[in-house]
């Protein structure tokens, strides 16, 4: 039965870099999925008789979230909602299903790599049917809503069950239920040698995938273990649980600790991989190697011949501003197009869909292709070894190869967390009014040729936006400065750092970074306005 309820709006609805990321405790408040949920169906025109699809990383309050959701789509007349099987869905996946439906939008409850539970994230990512998450012409007006709603619509009825996969009905909306892992499968399966990286494990090729307690373990397991033949067991935390069992769903050096401990010990497989909580991100070590994520999408762009999909050419590949140049030198050679965009995957969609470019990737452990509208990490695992398939090549040679070929960007990224919002906001104006007169000052031993805002105009939809401040160096370095757009608590500055040299590979990277880290503190006096002497996490 269709259900109108009168509410209250909440002012703090507005998504940010990856759709809307709260505290568990602010989303699980009366209304307030519901509340966001209808604003964006209000925004959008309406949702009668169209298709979505619906899912999410299994994290705390998905369960939940995922009822009401289905409740709010029939009472607002969708047509068909697709829903992964158990409420699951990985973010490259939910892409992929959107896409071959040709649905007209789809959610996906997560909030990323962020922890999970009663006292950890939550959230909630928009995608339209483009199959990418929703401009910021499109969240401001859904932001707008979530500022004046009053009532929303329900339909009042049991709980669905999610458990087996059919069709059943809510009101008059069909639900279908999926085994998302299926669509994805066959997709990656056109994608790459499937054959040349089972021939890879057949001839004893050793692995391990960590997918961190959340939503990629059965895409793993069925793709690595069932299909390419790789060890049973060498896909580790494989079962998706609601708080990813304490873990920070996060694939770096810090939160895939115990990874890492085993890439670099002894009995370190040839490979090592994790993904985060909804599988958009990736980590690719090699034994006792890390691949910088900017180096990664370098790598990638740079052997796109050995993969099937590919292998007749690719459109340009594009970063984000903060991600290193590496991948610019690699653009250069293969006179492709080359595009810096603003943090956040939205911004590479109107260049996939306007065949721009083939590849794309961000400094923060992402990396994608036109494939979906979403970056994809176990499509980025995949890439590797087909890479390793096709040349026989460990990653450090392949990484290796890849410096001796373009030089290194040497590239760390420090995180200051939980800056008082307003202090934050204060140190980036205050940076920016001086950034003119930087140029042509020396630090140390860095001298500044240029620093200026970063501005990215959209050549598709003529959009401009602001994101960061940039200061360059006489010898290629820069830094960038960023506040996040995805934390929860309190503001989080990113400071990202670059030195490129084209001689020397094996310099330790914390010591060949660490005065121009002191220069980045200097510079935007981060000591002085949050107390702060280094960052708190390094990444
Ligand atoms: C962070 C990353 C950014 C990424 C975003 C979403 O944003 O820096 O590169 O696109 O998270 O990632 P921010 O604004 O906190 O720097 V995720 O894996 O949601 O899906
Ligand atoms: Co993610």
């Amino acid at each position: 039965m269709l259900k109108i309820v009168q509410t209250k709006p909440y002012l703090d609805q507005k998504m940010g870099t990856a759709g809307i990321r709260k505290k568990s405790r602010i989303v699980m408040q009366e209304n307030y999925i519901e509340n966001f949920v209808q604003s964006i169906f209000n925004a959008i025109g309406g949702v009668a008789g169209q298709t979505f699809v619906l899912g999410g990383d299994g994290r705390f309050y998905n369960k939940i979230a995922i009822q009401k959701i289905l409740k709010i789509a029939a009472a607002n007349g969708m047509a068909k909602m697709i829903v992964g099987q158990n409420g699951y869905i990985s973010t490259p996946a939910s892409s992929c299903v959107l896409l071959k439906n040709k649905a007209q939008g789809g959610l996906v409850l997560s909030a990323s790599h962020n922890p999970g539970g009663i006292d950890g994230d939550f959230g909630i990512k928009y995608a339209t049917a483009s199959g990418g998450q929703c401009s910021t012409a499109i969240s401001d007006k859904i932001y707008e809503n979530t500022k004046n709603i009053t009532s929303y619509k329900i339909w009042d009825a049991p709980d669905v069950d999610l458990s087996q996969i059919g069709v059943q009905k809510l009101g008059n909306m069909e639900i279908e239920v999926i085994d998302p892992v299926v669509d994805y499968v066959q997709m990656m399966e056109k994608i790459f040698d499937f054959a040349a990286i089972k021939k890879l494990f057949a001839d004893g090729f050793t692995f391990v995938f960590d997918a961190m307690n959340a939503v990629t373990g059965p895409y793993a397991k069925k793709i690595f273990e069932e299909i390419l033949g790789a060890d049973e067991g060498s896909v580790i935390n494989a079962v998706p649980l609601e708080d990813f069992g304490g873990l920070h769903p996060d694939p770096n050096l810090i939160y895939a600790s115990s990874l890492v401990r085993l890439m670099y010990s002894p009995s370190a497989p040839d490979f090592g991989a994790a993904n985060d909580g909804d599988g958009d991100r990736n980590m690719i070590l090699g034994r006792s190697f890390f691949v910088t994520p900017s180096d990664n999408i370098a790598i990638l762009t740079d052997n796109y011949r050995y993969i099937p999909a590919y292998k007749s050419g690719i459109y340009g590949v594009a970063k984000s501003a903060a991600t290193s140049t590496a991948v610019g030198r690699v653009a250069a050679a293969l006179g492709i197009g080359y595009y810096e965009v603003p943090t956040g995957w939205k911004y590479f969609c109107n260049l996939m869909d306007s065949h721009r470019i083939t590849f794309c990737g961000e400094e923060s452990f992402g990396a994608g292709s036109s494939h979906i509208r979403e970056k994809d990490g176990i499509w980025a695992v995949l890439f590797w070894l087909n890479i390793i398939a096709a040349t026989g090549k460990s990653v450090e040679q392949i990484t290796r190869e890849h410096w001796l070929k373009y030089g290194r960007s040497y590239y760390v990224r420090h995180d200051y967390e939980g800056i008082d919002i307003e202090k934050a906001n204060r140190l980036m104006a205050d940076l920016e009014a001086k950034l003119p007169e930087l140029a042509g000052k020396t630090f140390g031993s860095f001298t500044v040729s240029k620093a200026e805002p970063f501005v990215y105009n959209d050549p598709v939809d003529g959009s401009s936006t602001k994101n960061g401040l940039i200061v360059y160096f006489t010898d290629k370095s820069r830094i960038v400065y960023r506040l996040s757009g995805t934390g929860t608590n309190g503001a989080t500055l990113r400071v990202y750092l670059e030195r490129f040299d084209d001689k020397c590979f094996d310099e330790d990277v914390m010591q060949f970074l660490k005065e121009l880290a002191d220069v980045s503190r200097q510079i935007a006096e981060i000591t002085e306005r949050t107390a702060k002497e280094k960052p708190d996490v390094i990444t």
